[in-house]
């Protein structure tokens, strides 16, 4: 039988250079795999079936290469991406690593770094063009504060407007066929960032020039750190048009920015998350904005590889299943209870319909006293995703 979990290139699943090119450093370590070319990432990429790999500038080109070799890592990356197939749907700029961004790229308080970072800004997307990018993400990194009176927010807000603005028009004088998708976090490694959840950023968005090319890129790590449920943020992002590309991972509630392989932690959020998308018929790449373990060697690493895609899609199995379970579908049926008689008052206002609401006699006893079945429901889903229905 053919390996229904195998990944497919419609699955649309893809990973940063960044993800399986981690080399398990964090801020009380130092590497522990060795760093590997974008090029030899490509080809495990290619190994473990993904669709694409996406970057930042200097994922792929270092900011002290020289312009030859730049032009050798490029051909080196492209006759990887022709050997294996693998595409590039997304590309970002890092406004983050460098010591220049220290105090922030866009919303930095010195001119010349605010200058510098849309200059970077541009030379990366145009790298990004040249792979074939079509949703470039801003995630802004350094943009907050730990020392309040260091900044004045709303000029902070302005900043960010000003630069995105500007990048807009420049995308369009391009004439690159290319979105932009904004990510939020609330704090890391700034102790608090600026637009710091996908609610902030699909308000932001609306003050834009140009709002129709500006989405969200919303992470599953990051509305987790803010303690909100990241079903519901991506649910707004698609019914305002705006999920133009989605970091998956996992989170711990209460713990840094861990993220885990996708389904390492929360199965249900997971579940749900998969068939938010998959119900609503989300296009947009999977993008699996996590990292391996620092205890793992690159085994390990196409280990957390394929093991995000496989968790994916055995949910996405358990979303078949439970869309077609009798017992739950019957539930859900049972419990979205009509009224025939104010049906005629549904949608937009009207006179008439005002009166109808106002003239009707609620039978407020009858209204309190049934339950809603929540508890099997919770369960009959536990069990489904448990594999014993
Ligand atoms: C971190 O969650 C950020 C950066 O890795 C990158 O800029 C963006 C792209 O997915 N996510
Ligand atoms: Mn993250
Ligand atoms: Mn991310």
């Amino acid at each position: 039988m053919e390996n229904i979990y195998q990944p497919k290139p419609e699955d649309r699943f893809t990973f940063g250079l960044w993800t399986v090119g981690n080399t398990g450093k964090d801020p009380f370590g130092d590497d522990f795999r060795e760093k590997k070319s974008p090029a030899d990432l490509v080809y495990l990429l290619g190994e473990v079936g993904a669709y694409g790999v996406n970057f930042h500038d200097n994922d792929l080109i270092p900011m002290e290469a020289t312009p030859a070799e730049a032009e050798a890592i490029k051909k080196a990356f492209k006759k990887a991406l022709a050997d294996t197939g693998l595409k590039v749907p997304m590309a970002t700029t890092n406004l983050f690593a460098s010591p220049i961004f220290r105090d922030g790229a866009f919303t930095s308080n010195i001119a010349a770094i605010r200058k510098f970072a849309l200059q970077k800004t541009m030379q990366a997307i145009d790298l990004g063009a040249e792979m074939g990018a079509k949703v470039y993400v801003f995630w802004g990194g350094r943009e907050g504060v730990e020392v309040e009176a260091s900044k004045n927010p709303i000029t902070a807000i302005e900043r960010t407007r000003e630069a995105l603005n500007f990048l807009s028009e420049y995308v369009k004088a391009q004439g690159y066929d290319m979105v932009f998708a904004l990510e939020a976090k609330p704090n890391e490694p700034r102790g608090d960032l600026y637009f710091p959840t996908t609610g902030h950023m699909l308000a932001f968005i609306e003050t834009l020039d140009h709002p129709e090319m500006v989405g969200v890129n919303p992470e599953f790590a990051h509305e987790s750190m803010a303690g909100l449920n990241f079903v519901h943020a991506v649910a707004q992002a698609l019914d305002a048009g705006k999920l133009f590309h989605i970091d998956l991972n996992d989170q711990a509630f209460g713990r840094y920015d861990q993220d885990f392989r996708f389904g390492a932690v929360s199965l249900k959020n997971s579940f749900f998350l998969v068939k938010l998308l998959e119900d609503n018929g989300y296009k947009g790449s999977r993008h699996f904005d996590a990292h391996a373990y620092r205890t793992e060697n690159y085994e390990g690493v196409k280990d957390f590889a394929r093991g995000c895609m496989r968790s994916y899609l055995i949910l996405k199995e358990k979303v078949q299943k439970f869309n077609t379970d009798a017992e739950i579908q019957g539930l859900l049926k049972e419990i979205n209870q009509e009224l025939p008689e104010l049906k005629n008052t549904d949608g937009k206002y009207t006179p008439e319909k005002m009166k109808a609401l106002k003239d009707y006699a609620f039978d407020r006893k009858a209204l309190s006293d049934f339950g809603m079945k929540y508890e099997k429901l919770d369960q009959l889903t536990n069990e489904l995703l448990w594999g014993i229905r």
